[in-house]
């Protein structure tokens, strides 16, 4: 069946994810200067990366870029896509209670694991436009922001396990890539 325009469009707009233990994951992001449209195009791309993986959360160092840019969407199946979340610059300004939630990430394959956070968080941010926003968080979206947000620190959810989960995670890892030559 032939591809719609619209479908290779979209296609050609996905970004490849780099994956553990890619050192851009490790880098912590720069502030971003100046909201223009090569700005915005990398949101677009984000976004368009993220629903293909699936996934409900990306950070732009998951594509090989170190600036403060993530993309959520934590919306139900019949509604992802009506009102992703792009956020500039964005901070945890407030941080409140406890959640376990088994948390996977786009860069660590084949891999989740129990992770503790705050329940709920206030996010300060820029939109896709440049103006000051501010989300108020719980569940599952205040999961994933903290998620996010930490990949623009350079760090990754394997990073808030055991050292034990964390080196047994590593070594399946690196068998792996062995056995796949790379
Ligand atoms: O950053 C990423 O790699 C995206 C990651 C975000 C995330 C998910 C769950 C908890 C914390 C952070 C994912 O999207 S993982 C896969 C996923 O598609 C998913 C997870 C939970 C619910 C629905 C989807
Ligand atoms: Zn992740």
């Amino acid at each position: 069946m032939a591809v719609g325009g619209g479908d290779a469009l979209r296609a050609m707009a996905i970004l490849p994810i780099r994956t553990f233990p890619d050192p851009v994951l490790s880098v912590r992001c720069q502030a971003v200067r100046q909201v223009d449209d090569a700005l915005r195009d990398l949101a677009d791309r984000m976004l368009e990366t993220m629903y293909d993986a699936p996934g409900v959360g990306l950070a732009a160092p998951q594509v090989g870029r170190s600036c403060n840019l993530v993309v959520v969407d934590c919306t139900p199946q019949e509604e992802r896509g009506q009102s992703p979340l792009v956020l500039i610059n964005p901070r945890i300004v407030e941080y409140d209670g406890e959640i376990v939630f088994e948390e996977g990430c786009l860069s660590v394959p084949d891999y989740t694991a129990d992770v503790r956070r705050a329940e709920r968080v206030v996010v300060h941010a820029l939109d896709r436009d440049g103006r000051p926003m501010e989300i108020r968080a719980d569940g599952l979206l205040a999961v994933c922001l903290q998620h996010e947000l930490d990949h623009l620190e350079g760090r990754l959810f394997l990073d808030r396990l055991s050292p034990l989960k964390r080196n047994l995670y590593k070594k399946r890892r690196m068998k792996q890539l062995r056995r796949e030559g790379l």
